[in-house]
């Protein structure tokens, strides 16, 4: 897929504001750093388009991007980061499954999950909530360019493994990096395949006036 233009639609803190559901859209969510934002902006080729940040859990916000003006890349804050209270924390996991299990026109969630890094309970908990609510995903492993391609197999192995205790199959998997390009034309080719088949579903537009 050639990316022709991706640009910012909105930023949303309640799901009754997001954009009408007629286009597919592609979640993208994982643990504050594990390298979201510079995923976005690599995908796209749009440097500041997702802002990246070395402080963690900045994004509080379900964010639009429109990509080629026919399918959306959305932003999700970051989970799993430690200094926030227990109760911001319940309101990003209310705020954020209920986004993930209502939206109509939500194609994938792109789990992210550093490369680098033993399989994390939080990552295999979260991806077990999406397989027990029956949502589409694949893992993103990032900052592949970190260290050896040997440990990136070594930790993707043990992540797929961990995940073959609650799922029959382990979900498709993506090696990326931020800062050399890797895997994004594998990446938008899957987007492009879907994007291909997808049909806009029927909602009710009062919702969204
Ligand atoms: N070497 C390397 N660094 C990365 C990569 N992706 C992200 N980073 C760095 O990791 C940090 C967090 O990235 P960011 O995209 O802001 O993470 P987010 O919190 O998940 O949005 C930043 O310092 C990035 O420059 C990557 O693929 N390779
Ligand atoms: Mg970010």
């Amino acid at each position: 897929m050639i990316i022709k233009s991706a640009d910012f639609i909105c930023s949303n803190t309640q799901i009754s504001k997001l954009p009408p559901p007629l286009k597919p859209e592609y979640a993208f969510i994982g643990r504050s750093n594990v390298g979201k934002s510079s995923l976005i902006n690599m995908l796209t080729q749009k440097k500041g388009l997702a802002k990246t940040s070395q402080t963690p859990g900045k994004t509080q916000l379900i964010n639009h991007f429109l990509v080629n003006e026919n399918w959306y890349i959305v932003d999700l804050p970051g989970y799993g980061y430690a200094r926030i209270s227990k109760s911001k924390k319940e309101d990003w996991n209310k705020f954020i499954r209920t986004y993930l299990d209502k939206r109509e026109s939500l194609q994938c969630v792109m789990v992210l999950i550093d490369s680098r890094l033993e399989p994390q309970k939080i990552d295999l908990e979260f991806c077990n909530w999406l397989g027990e609510k029956g949502l589409p995903f694949v893992t993103v492993f990032t900052k592949a360019d970190k260290q050896s391609s040997i440990k990136t197999d070594q930790n993707i192995a043990k992540f797929r493994k961990a995940l073959l205790a609650s799922f029959e199959e382990a979900p498709q998997h993506f090696i990326t990096s931020s800062e050399n390009l890797l895997g994004r034309d594998e990446v938008l080719n899957f987007i492009d395949n879907i994007n291909q088949s997808f049909e806009p579903p029927v909602f009710n537009e009062e919702r969204y006036k």
